[in-house]
């Protein structure tokens, strides 16, 4: 389980642009998005690094959380 701290990610339409960007990484992931708390939990085998450029590359800021 990662746990994604996303501030630029402010509305509905970062929230689907951010899961899409995930789901690219793997369709299989379980994807969580809090939007008040700017967060996103992601249930995945792929490695971190791969969702963290994924949310990059789609123009958000990802921190992951430790
Ligand atoms: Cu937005």
């Amino acid at each position: 389980m990662y746990n994604f701290q996303v501030n630029d990610m402010t509305c509905g339409h970062c929230v689907s642009t951010v899961e899409k960007a995930v789901k690219g990484v793997d369709s299989a992931a379980d994807v969580k998005i809090d939007l008040p708390t700017h967060t996103v939990q992601i249930r995945s085998q792929m490695p971190a690094k791969a969702f963290a450029d994924a949310i990059t590359e789609a123009g958000y800021t990802g921190q992951l959380q430790a």
